[in-house]
C-alpha cells in the first residue's frame, strides 16, 4: 500500500494530526494497537488549555465539547487546610476547559471515520524502516495478516511505550529524564462535584487533587508510592486518604460515591531531543512526558502535532523541507517551558520521601508568596491556560518583549 503520511498511534497525537492532514487535503493511515472501544473509554487527561479548545472548535470538532465541556476560570490551591484562588480569567483573560481525553478521543475518531479517512485498530508488531531514504516503510500484521505501508513521512504518536523512538538508530537520540520518587492514585466517583473549581492541595501526607468530568462525576486523585499496590486500597481507604487531605477549615471536602475507576500512575519528566530522525517525526508522549501536575501532556501532544502539520502542509504545497527541519526545534523550545512549569507545580505541591523541614519551610512560603503576590499568581496563571503558540518563532535570542 502506498500513501503520504503513516501515523502511528491513534492518541490525541495521532488521531488530532490526523484530522489536519485531511483538512489539508494529505492522506493518512492511522495504526492503532488497541481496539476502538479501549481508546475511547481510556480515562486520562481532563484539562484542556485554550489553545487546545480554539483548535477544536476551529477545526469543526467542537459541537459536544461546547455541550459538555465545563470552563473554568479559576484554580484553588491549598495548604495548611486553607485554600485560595487563582483566578485565570481575571489576570491572563483566559480559561480552561474541563473535557475528558476519550471524549475528545471519541469526537476525533468520529469525525475521521466519517469521512472514510483510514484508521486501522487491533493492530500487531507494528515496525518501522528505511527512515533515512524519502520513502520509509512500515510493516504491521492485523488479523494474522502481514501489511506493509509505502509513504513519504512517518508520524511517531505511538506514546512513551511505543516503537518509534526505540526506532532510532542509538546515538541519534539524547534522553533528558528525572523520575520522581511518587505517583498518583487516581479514582473516577459517581459524585457531584462539590465545588466547580480544581483544588490542588499541600498536605503533609501528601498531594491531594479535587477534579471532575461533569456535575455528576469527581475526579480525584492521591500522592502515592509509584510501586503502590492498588489492592491495598479498598474505597473506604481511598475515601478516608482524601478527606484528611482535602478537607479545609471552612468545611470544604468532597462528595462521596461510587468509584468505578481506580489506578496508579508513576511520574517522571523526560524529554527526546531532536524530535526528529530522517523521515519519522515523533510527537506527544512517545518523546515528551510530564508529570500530570500541570494537566499539560494532551496539550502539549496537540501542539506538537499542530505544528507538524503546518510543517507537513507546506513540504506538499512548496516542496520545501525548511518547515519539517525546524519542526523539532519550533517544539521543543515551548516544551521546555512547559517541563519546567510541570516539573516547578510538582515540587511546589508534592511531599518528597527526602524533604528536609527546610525543604518543607520553603514550599509553604511560595505558596504563601503565589497567594499574595499578583505577580507570581500572573506567572503560574498563564502557565496554566498555555503558554502562547508561536508558528512564526524562529530565533532563540532576541530582546526581551513582556505582554
Ligand atoms: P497516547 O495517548 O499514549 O497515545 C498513543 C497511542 O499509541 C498506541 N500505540 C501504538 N499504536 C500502534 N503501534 C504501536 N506499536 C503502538 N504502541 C502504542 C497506544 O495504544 C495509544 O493509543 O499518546 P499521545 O497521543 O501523545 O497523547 C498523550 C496524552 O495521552 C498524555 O500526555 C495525557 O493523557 C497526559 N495526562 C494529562 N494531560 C493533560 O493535558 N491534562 C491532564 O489533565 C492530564 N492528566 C494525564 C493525566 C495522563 C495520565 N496518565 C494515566 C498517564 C492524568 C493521568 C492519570
Ligand atoms: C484530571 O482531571 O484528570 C486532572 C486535572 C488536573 C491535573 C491533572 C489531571 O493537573
Amino acid at each position: 500500500m502506498r500513501t503520504q503520511v503513516t501515523i502511528i498511534g491513534a492518541g490525541p497525537a495521532g488521531l488530532m494530526l490526523g484530522h489536519l492532514l485531511h483538512l489539508q487535503g494529505i492522506e493518512a493511515i492511522i495504526l492503532e494497537t488497541r481496539s476502538r472501544d479501549y481508546i475511547e473509554q481510556r480515562v486520562r487527561a481532563g484539562v484542556l488549555e485554550q489553545g487546545t479548545v480554539d483548535l477544536l472548535n476551529e477545526t469543526g470538532l467542537g459541537e459536544r465539547m461546547a455541550k459538555e465541556g465545563l470552563i473554568h476560570q479559576g484554580i484553588e490551591l491549598g495548604f495548611n487546610r486553607k485554600r485560595f484562588r487563582i483566578d485565570m480569567q481575571e489576570l491572563t483573560g483566559k480559561a480552561v476547559t474541563v473535557y475528558g481525553q476519550n471524549e475528545v478521543i471519541k469526537d476525533l475518531v468520529k469525525a475521521r471515520l466519517s469521512v472514510g479517512a483510514a484508521i486501522e485498530f487491533e493492530v500487531e508488531n507494528v515496525s518501522i524502516d528505511k527512515l533515512e531514504s524519502e520513502l520509509p516503510i512500515v510493516r504491521y500484521e492485523k488479523d494474522g495478516v502481514a501489511h506493509e505501508v509505502t509513504c513519504d513521512y512517518i508520524a511517531g504518536c505511538d506514546g512513551f511505550h511505543g516503537v518509534c523512538r526505540p526506532s532510532v538508530p542509538k546515538g541519534a537520540l539524547t534522553t533528558y529524564e528525572q523520575v520522581y520518587p511518587f505517583g498518583w492514585l487516581g479514582i473516577l466517583a459517581e459524585a457531584a462535584p462539590s465545588q466547580e473549581e480544581l483544588v490542588y492541595m499541600n498536605h503533609e501526607r501528601g498531594f491531594a487533587l479535587f477534579s471532575m468530568r461533569s456535575p455528576e462525576v469527581t475526579r480525584l486523585y492521591l500522592q502515592c508510592d509509584p510501586s503502590e499496590d492498588i489492592k491495598l486500597w479498598p474505597d473506604e481507604r481511598i475515601w478516608k486518604e482524601l478527606m484528611i487531605r482535602l478537607e479545609s477549615e471552612d468545611g470544604w471536602k468532597p462528595n462521596i460515591g461510587k468509584i468505578t475507576q481506580k489506578s496508579v500512575t508513576p511520574m517522571r519528566s523526560f524529554v527526546t531531543e531532536p524530535m526528529q530522525y530522517g523521515r519519522l517525526f515523533l510527537a506527544g508522549d512517545a518523546v515528551h512526558i510530564v508529570p500530570p501536575t500541570g494537566a499539560k501532556g494532551m496539550n502539549l501532544a496537540v501542539s506538537d502535532v499542530r505544528v507538524l502539520a503546518s510543517a507537513l502542509a507546506a513540504a506538499y504545497r512548496t516542496g520545501s523541507q525548511t518547515l519539517l527541519a525546524s519542526y523539532s526545534d519550533s517544539c521543543l523550545r515551548r516544551i521546555w517551558k512547559v517541563q519546567r512549569f510541570s516539573w516547578w507545580l510538582t515540587s511546589l505541591m508534592h511531599r518528597f520521601p527526602d524533604a528536609t523541614p527546610f525543604d518543607q519551610r520553603r514550599q509553604i512560603a511560595e505558596l504563601d508568596y503565589l497567594s499574595t503576590s499578583r505577580a507570581a499568581a500572573k506567572s503560574l496563571a498563564e502557565n496554566y491556560v498555555g503558554l502562547p503558540l508561536d508558528l512564526s518563532e524562529r530565533t532563540i535570542f532576541r530582546t526581551p518583549v513582556y505582554s
